[in-house]
């Protein structure tokens, strides 16, 4: 059986958890607890020293989007929308998450509670507001009507935002309701919550 490799304040390993979860694939999870410079010493689990990792066989296939990739592939494309530029579109959302936002993830780290900004930067603000206008135009329930990795990389954000005391409203916050309530996205959060020390 296939086994993620998860941590317990990993938004990265929510989102890899939620693409398994989505496409329905069996899986076994391990859970490590994440404190500073310990899984750099488990290269059984990790060689990058970072989470997620997704076992298949001998093959460690590291890194969030690599596995929604291939989660993707296994499951006939499922994951991304049918249509060819929605599917662009629903890539560059994925891409702006997993390599933007620099702002949000260094001023607000994943917190499993409620927190509060010390100052927003002026990036900070910016990256809000970009996030606002992105959900803006999101369908309902989901992104693109039906659940794809789109929301599996945004529901993190969205419940992150939530904990530093933003809630948007209109449709960026009717979607940003629905990915916080999403139950895969609760069920990996009770997940973390029970293991998590903080
Ligand atoms: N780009 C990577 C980022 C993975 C990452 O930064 N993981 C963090 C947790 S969210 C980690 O493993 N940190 C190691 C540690 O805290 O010891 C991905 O998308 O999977």
């Amino acid at each position: 059986m296939n086994q993620l490799i998860i941590g317990d304040l990993s938004s990265w390993s929510a989102r890899a958890w939620i693409c398994l979860k989505l496409a329905d694939l069996p899986f076994d999870e391990l859970m490590l607890r994440l404190v500073p410079n310990t899984i750099m010493h488990m290269p059984d689990y990790s060689d990058s020293s970072l989470v997620p990792v997704l076992k298949v066989g001998k093959v460690k296939i590291h890194d969030s989007l690599a596995i929604a990739e291939y989660v993707n592939e296994l499951v006939q494309g499922r994951l991304l929308p049918e249509d060819a530029m929605q599917r662009a579109q629903a890539r560059s959302l994925v891409a702006e998450m997993h390599s933007g936002f620099m702002a949000l993830r260094t001023e607000c780290p994943f917190k499993l509670s409620d927190w509060k900004i010390p100052k927003p930067s002026e990036r900070l603000s910016f990256e809000v507001q970009r996030l606002e206008r992105l959900w803006g135009e999101a369908q309902t329930p989901f992104y693109w009507g039906k659940p794809t990795m789109v929301d599996a990389f945004y529901a993190p954000m969205a419940y992150r935002l939530h904990c530093y005391g933003q809630h948007f409203t209109g449709q960026a916050g009717a979607y940003q309701t629905q990915l916080i309530e999403w139950e895969l996205f609760q069920a990996i959060l009770q997940k973390m919550r029970l293991w998590s020390v903080n």
